[in-house]
């Protein structure tokens, strides 16, 4: 039997393929009427994310409607710190919320418990037993640094300063918090490849907040050793990395940490970023998640920039950030069409 090819996992194994494929990131979500029917029947955000059949389905809906080249697994980078024994809950309207860190006593008390994270991988079994076989199946973690600015904080701020404060004053307690942040997720990360994921993004929302040191030392150190934990298991770990808001510091995050594919946001120019990326690594992005909100012309213009400057090399098509929740579903078609060139 010959088997199926998988055009976005080709992409990070090195291909140009044209159409480039395309997923966007959060495309399990709100702005889906079928995703906010079952969230409404299971209520509580983070069970939903712990009950792998309703994981799975959700995981599955935006593949079936817009026929996307990835799907990615339905659940939040904040499984880590719940896993680890920090309370988190989800505010209706608002956003998760966590009992905040105060100091290196709460550190010493977190300890992994890998079993509450088991129906993750279920949902994951489950997902690839019923998907398309050209479509790519996404595994994910948060970056040390991004699960560690909600832990500090206990939620999302503006700039996460709460965790830049706390690593300034206790930087040895803080890196005692890198490293097991570091570890728990290696081993999420092998877990969810063995369920089944054909490869993982790496979601560092608030790299871009650290200043150039403090980029180096709890950016890209930690990624890198948690890339190369994963790799020291599963040898040919495909990676994809999304280092939000670090712009011209691309350059020296590409140069030492391991990954396949870059994921750019909707500030960074696509020209500097293809010039400053070499063509071994793919690159992932970056349309403004607003222009697909406002649609029309605007969009067309903002894909076919896009398709023009990127396709030359190995591309992936996505959002420079999350889909917000009041895009419009025909926008999500044009934009589709307009990239497959139908
Ligand atoms: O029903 C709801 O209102 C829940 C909204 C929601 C969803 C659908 C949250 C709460 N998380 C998710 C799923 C999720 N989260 C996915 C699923 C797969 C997908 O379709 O992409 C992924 C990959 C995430 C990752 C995630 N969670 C990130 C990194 C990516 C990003 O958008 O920057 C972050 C920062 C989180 C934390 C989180 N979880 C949920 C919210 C609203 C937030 C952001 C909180 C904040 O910063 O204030």
């Amino acid at each position: 039997m010959q088997s199926v090819t998988k055009p976005l996992l080709d992409v990070l194994r090195g291909e140009t393929r044209l159409p480039p494929p395309i997923w966007l990131m959060r495309q399990a979500g709100r702005y889906l009427p079928e995703y906010r029917a079952v969230r409404e029947r299971a209520g509580d955000f983070l069970k939903l994310c712990l009950m792998p059949e309703l994981a799975a389905e959700i995981t599955l809906q935006p593949v079936r409607r817009f026929s996307f080249d990835a799907a990615i697994l339905f659940s939040d980078i904040l499984l880590i710190p719940y896993a680890l024994g920090q309370r988190v809950w989800f505010v209706e309207g608002e956003g998760p919320r966590l009992e905040p860190i105060g100091d290196a006593n709460d550190l010493a008390r977190l300890e992994e418990r890998s079993d509450l994270l088991v129906p993750v991988y279920e949902a994951l079994a489950r997902i690839k037993a019923s998907l398309p076989p050209e479509v790519t199946l996404l595994g994910f973690c948060g970056a040390p640094w991004t699960v560690a600015s909600y832990m500090i904080a206990g939620q999302g701020t503006p700039d996460q300063s709460p965790a830049r404060l706390f690593a300034y004053r206790n930087p040895e307690a803080f890196a005692g918090l890198m490293d097991t942040l570091v570890e728990s997720s290696a081993r999420h990360l092998v877990r969810q490849l063995r369920a089944g994921a054909d490869a993982v993004q790496v979601f560092d929302t608030w790299a871009g907040v650290l200043p150039p040191d403090e980029l180096w030392r709890w950016c890209i150190v930690p990624t890198r050793r948690m890339i190369t934990m994963l790799r020291t298991e599963i040898a040919d770990a495909k990676v994809i990395a999304f280092p939000r808001g670090i712009g011209a510091a691309i350059r020296r995050y590409v140069d030492s940490v391991p990954l396949d594919a870059l994921g750019l946001d909707w500030m960074i120019d696509l020209d500097f970023a293809c010039q400053q990326v070499g063509r071994h690594i793919a690159l992932q992005g970056n349309l403004d998640p607003l222009v697909l909100v406002a649609g029309g012309g605007a969009l067309d213009r903002a894909v076919d920039e896009i398709l023009e400057h990127s396709c030359a090399r190995p591309f992936i098509f996505n959002l420079g950030h999350g889909i917000l929740p009041q895009t419009p579903l025909a926008h999500v078609e044009q934009m589709l069409a307009r990239v497959r060139g139908k």
